[in-house]
């Protein structure tokens, strides 16, 4: 069973995503967490069958019933994760009421962010079934910009940092959100992080860290360069005490018109309204 698993392919996208999280410094120690969604139909047959006592989970994921994740565990470093990803990652059965959860293989003391992954997890499943991958991690540059506090309104916060280089807002129409703070591995930040997730692919979590979404580990890190790499205009700007007026409004309205994304762009902010 072990080495089945140790084959998955999956795992090889674990592996790759936390050496880049390592090599970045933005996972230093612990930090951050993963976690993929998998179709059951993905999963060698001898892994499907979890014999594991149910373990209770702090909500009740009904649409996430009877879905396998693999989930990055407590305590895990990615610089570890990245050389031996089967020790550090887990698989994991939901159960059909989404109540509670099974280990199957792998590790088995899932990340203090169950909570949200969970949440999340569901989320996609009941409104954006083609997303199945969430990366928590704590770039310096993302979180120092939630200690500005205009940008906790995370419509000053998008128009400001995507409008720095011209190809964020193109990658990321909708914004990227802000969340208060709350206390790290709560159930409130992970009902807060679904509810966002609805709405946006990358959220600020208050003086803690970055969350993104994707289809794909590599879709949800690749959103995470983007943005890291806007907020490293803005502080680069900061420090040479240029002002930061980012794009010209009739600039970023063509681009958007370009690439179809005006619709997405001009509603980005609905949800607050
Ligand atoms: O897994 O980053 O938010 C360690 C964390 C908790
Ligand atoms: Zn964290």
């Amino acid at each position: 069973m072990q080495e089945t698993f140790q084959n998955i392919t999956p795992l090889d996208d674990f592996s790759e995503i936390c050496e880049w999280l390592a090599f970045k410094g933005w996972s230093e120690a612990e930090g951050g967490n993963l976690s993929l969604r998998i179709d059951a139909e993905n999963i060698p047959e001898i892994l499907r069958n979890p014999d594991s006592d149910p373990v209770p989970l702090p909500l009740t994921v009904a649409a996430l019933g009877g879905q396998y994740l693999l989930i990055t565990g407590s305590g895990t470093r990615s610089r570890d994760i990245a050389l031996i990803p089967e020790e550090g990652v887990g698989l994991y059965k939901i159960a059909d009421d989404g109540k509670s959860y099974q280990w199957i293989i792998g590790n088995n003391r899932p990340t203090s962010e169950m909570p949200s992954h969970c949440a999340i997890q569901n989320e996609f499943m009941l409104s954006r079934p083609e997303y199945r991958a969430i990366v928590h991690t704590h770039p310096v540059k993302l979180i120092s910009l939630t200690h500005i506090p205009e940008f906790h309104d995370p419509k000053v916060l998008s128009d400001c940092i995507l409008g720095l280089q011209s190809e964020a807002r193109i990658q990321l129409p909708e914004g990227i959100g802000h969340l208060p703070f709350q206390v790290p591995g709560s159930l409130e930040l992970g009902l807060l992080s679904a509810e966002e997730v609805k709405h946006r692919n990358v959220i600020l979590w208050h003086m803690h860290g970055a969350l993104s979404v994707g289809t794909s580990l590599t879709h949800a890190f690749d959103q995470l360069e983007v943005v890291e790499k806007a907020a490293d205009i803005f502080w680069t700007l900061k420090q040479s005490g240029l002002s930061v007026d980012g794009m010209r409004g009739e600039d970023l309205d063509k681009s958007m018109e370009y690439f179809g994304r005006t619709d997405r762009y001009k509603n980005a902010f609905k949800d607050k309204d």
